[in-house]
Order: C-alpha cells, then sequence, then structure tokens
C-alpha cells in the first residue's frame, strides 16, 4: 500500500475522551470512530489488525478440530424463553420488534441458537465429538461501555460450543480449547494467563478467564508470578490425544492464579511470598463446561452407545476477537506509539522515502516495494511529501515492527536502513538484504 493512496487519519492531538493508552493510540493511529457510546467503525488501518486476529483464530480452532460456521446477529426471543434465560438476561439484552410485533434479539451469545442447530440435525453419538464456532458481532447494552473497544457494546467475538456424550469428553473438548487458545494469544504476542472464575450468567461450575496482565486491566487477579513464565512455544500437541492435552492444561493451571470472585486467601497464602503478586488483568477469553444446562431444557439430546437417550453435554468457549487489539496496545507500546507484534501487524514493514521526487532515491523505494510485495509482503509505503521527522513519527505512532528508510546519503553507497520499531536499532545494509531479512523474520508468522 501506499501511503499517498491510503486512508489513515493521523491525529496529532491526544482526543481527550480516552482514559487509557490503548484507546488513546487507536484514535490517534486512524484505527477507529467512535459512532455512539461503545459502537464504532473500524477504520482501515484498525480493520487490517482486526482481520489478522481474526486469522490466527480461525487458524488455531482448525487446527483443534473446530468447525466454522456463521450464525446471525438477530436471534428470534423464543429459542431464549425455551433455556429460560429471555428474561434472566436483563437489560444488557438489546431487543428489538419487527414489523409483525415479533420479539427479536441482538445476540449477546449463542448458546440457545447453536443448541437449536444441533438438536435439529444430531441424534447419535456417532456424530460425536463435534465442537462448532464463529466470529460474529455480539451486542451488550453494557452499563459502563469504556476504554474504546475494550469494553463495548457492540463487539467481535469468537464463540464455541462442543457437543460431547459425557462429561470426559466434553473435558476433554475443554482442555483442546485451553490449549487453542493459549497457542493463538501466543501468536499474537501476549502472554494471556488461565485464571479460575466465576461463571456470570453462562452458567456452569468448571470455567477459566484468560488474563493478560496489565495495570488498567478492569479485572483483580491473584497469581504466582512463576505461571508468567510458562509457554507453549513451538511444541507439538496432538488434539485427539486426552492425556497429553491434559496434560499440557494441567501445566498451566496447577500455580495459582485466580481472579477475585474465586480468590482464597488461605490457598493463596501458601504460594511462596516472593512469588505472591497482586495485580490487574484484561479478559481476553473464557471457557466453560456447564454440562446439560441448556440441552435438557431445549431437547438436545443423543442415543449412547448402550442405546439410551442421553442430554448432550456442552461448553462454551469465547475469544473477545475486538477487545484483543486494546490488550495487545497495552501491553505493548511506548510514550511515541504503538509497537506491534509480527503476528498481528497492519503491514509487515514501513518504506520511509526520505526524499521523494528524487529520481534515484524514488527508483529505490519502487524496487524495494515491489521486492517485498513479490514475496508476499505487505510493505506501508511512505510517498508522500512530508518532511522526514513527520515521516518517522508516523511510522512510530501506527507501530510497524519493521522500517526501511531509504535516502540518497545510503544509496551513494548502496545501502538502505532497517530499524526495529521495539529496539529502536538500525543496521545499514543492501536493500536486498533487506528483503531477505524481513523474509526471514516472518517465515514463521505465515
Ligand atoms: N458464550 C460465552 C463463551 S462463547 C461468552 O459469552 N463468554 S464471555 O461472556 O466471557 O465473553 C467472551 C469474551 O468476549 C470475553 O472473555 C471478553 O474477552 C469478550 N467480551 C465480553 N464482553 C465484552 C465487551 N463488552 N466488549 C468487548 N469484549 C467483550
Amino acid at each position: 500500500m501506499r501511503l499517498s493512496r491510503y486512508f489513515l487519519p493521523v491525529m496529532k492531538e491526544t482526543p481527550a475522551e480516552a482514559q487509557i493508552v490503548s484507546h488513546r493510540l487507536m484514535l490517534r493511529a486512524g484505527m477507529i470512530k467512535q459512532q455512539a457510546a461503545g459502537i464504532y467503525s473500524w477504520l482501515p488501518l484498525g480493520y487490517r489488525v482486526l482481520r489478522r486476529i481474526e486469522a490466527i483464530v480461525h487458524e488455531e480452532q482448525e487446527r483443534a478440530g473446530h468447525i466454522p460456521l456463521l450464525m446471525p446477529t438477530l436471534q428470534p426471543a423464543d429459542l431464549w424463553q425455551e433455556s429460560g434465560r429471555y428474561d434472566a438476561y436483563g437489560p444488557e439484552m438489546l431487543r428489538v420488534k419487527d414489523r409483525h410485533k415479533r420479539d427479536l434479539l441482538y445476540g449477546p451469545t449463542n448458546e440457545e441458537m447453536i443448541t437449536d442447530i444441533f438438536r435439529a440435525h444430531v441424534s447419535s453419538y456417532r456424530d460425536l465429538p463435534l465442537t462448532l464456532y464463529h466470529i460474529q458481532w455480539k451486542f451488550r447494552d453494557e452499563i459502563r461501555p469504556r476504554f474504546g473497544i475494550m469494553r463495548g457494546r457492540e463487539f467481535l467475538m469468537k464463540d464455541g460450543y462442543n457437543f460431547d456424550v459425557d462429561r470426559d469428553a466434553a473435558l476433554h473438548a475443554y482442555n483442546r480449547h485451553m490449549v487453542s487458545y493459549l497457542r493463538s494469544y501466543e501468536r499474537m504476542g501476549l502472554t494471556a494467563i488461565p485464571m479460575r472464575a466465576a461463571s456470570g450468567p453462562i452458567g456452569g461450575d468448571d470455567t477459566h478467564e484468560f488474563l493478560v496482565l496489565a495495570q488498567t486491566g478492569e479485572s483483580e487477579v491473584f497469581y504466582d508470578d512463576r505461571v508468567t513464565q510458562l509457554k507453549l512455544g513451538a511444541r507439538d500437541v496432538d488434539y485427539d490425544d486426552r492425556a497429553q492435552v491434559a496434560s499440557v492444561c494441567a501445566e498451566f493451571t496447577s500455580l495459582y492464579a485466580r481472579t477475585d470472585e474465586t480468590h482464597d486467601e488461605a490457598a493463596f497464602a501458601e504460594v511462596p511470598e516472593a512469588h505472591r503478586k497482586h495485580g490487574r488483568g484484561i479478559e481476553v477469553g473464557q471457557i466453560f463446561y456447564f454440562a446439560t444446562k441448556y440441552s435438557e431444557p431445549m431437547g438436545a439430546v443423543v442415543v449412547n452407545a448402550e442405546g439410551q437417550r442421553v442430554p448432550v453435554h456442552m461448553g462454551s468457549h469465547g475469544i473477545g476477537v475486538s477487545r484483543l487489539l486494546g490488550a495487545i496496545i497495552e501491553a505493548s507500546h511506548d510514550d511515541r506509539g504503538i509497537i506491534w507484534p509480527e503476528g498481528v501487524t497492519p503491514f509487515h514493514a514501513g518504506i520511509v522515502n526520505l526524499r521523494q521526487g528524487d529520481a534515484a532515491t524514488d527508483a529505490a523505494c519502487e524496487s524495494l516495494y515491489a521486492a517485498l510485495k513479490a514475496r508476499g509482503l505487505d510493505p506501508l509505503y511512505d510517498d508522500t511529501s512530508e518532511r522526514a521527522g513527520a515521516k518517522f513519527a508516523t511510522q512510530d505512532l501506527i507501530g510497524l515492527p519493521w522500517r526501511v528508510t531509504v535516502g540518497p546519503r545510503g544509496l551513494a553507497s548502496g545501502k538502505v536502513e532497517l530499524t526495529s520499531r521495539r529496539s529502536g536499532e538500525s543496521e545499514e545494509m543492501s536493500p536486498e538484504d533487506a528483503v531477505a531479512r524481513l523474509e526471514a523474520i516472518y517465515d514463521p508468522h505465515r
């Protein structure tokens, strides 16, 4: 993309309404625009990152054997009357009437609808296990939408639902979700810690939230800080191997880590004092096992191997896709702007032309641009006639992890400069070497 033809409405001023750094930076970098309280348009730069995050979520869900579909945002009220949640959900649910005076709602979550799909088509244990998921907009009429897309009213969520013949199979699905979530967050450059939590309106006793530590987080957390060192890394997990998946989960959940809702002072006191930490976190996902809470009232029944009709065991599993942008920025920025992890960056590298209009410099930038594109990388070429200082400030604000600076002085000796946004370090090299370096950097992320 050429910046002169792009739509990147960056702001110099710090917007007064934004209280936390991620919200400020998303507005300043021209990523989102508020349309109503808690409702945002995704401008091109923000939309690119949102799509990167979605792509990672899809890849990791499909790797775990989970199947994508798409359910609508509007749902009929009668499904929710069947489960008993239509009245219980309260004012957070946006209720609408159509022209025939039928009651609809904008879905805050999809347990009822997916159970309805399941009961219409599945009746035998032979069709199990089954996990279906979608990435779809949700609406919750939050009493206090705030911090930009972090607590929105309309927000993008990945929600997945497992159907299993018994508790053991359903707990394996729960564990598969935990591992696939850990992989997804790591690919986004995040450390998200699974913490024992409370289930709220979704229901069930087994639930973990995934928290990114940040002072601006809305959740109060208590943890053994050795849990922050755990990494899944490149290890190969066989998602069909119950014992292996369970052992990864045990590794990530055996140290103390709980939100305030389930915090237990006596158990916490057993953590060695040097490792006992109390702080705040951003909830970027939650998994639930709730057995037959929805399948029983809604009649989602399968015939098991013994020929008995049993309500199917279910769980639901959510990732806050749009919230993740805020969480990533909270975890990765400096006083000049955002620092995108390579896995989610909107463009792989910026190209800064220090002397736009100079024939040799323009030609070098064009050929660099073409070479990166030919290798499947997506550069953002600043071909505007802004001063160098302003170009650097924009690059720093929007946070591309790598910048290639091209100017007449370097070109005189056949060199461009490759700069890391994170470390600030620059290295001179030939344009060919810069392309090869970027290709190698991004190889593991593709
Ligand atoms: N049905 C279950 C799991 S599929 C469910 O709805 N879970 S949830 O309520 O925990 O939401 C899943 C994730 O969505 C949360 O972990 C959080 O990251 C994100 N989320 C929830 N509310 C909001 C909101 N108002 N704005 C942005 N993200 C939100």
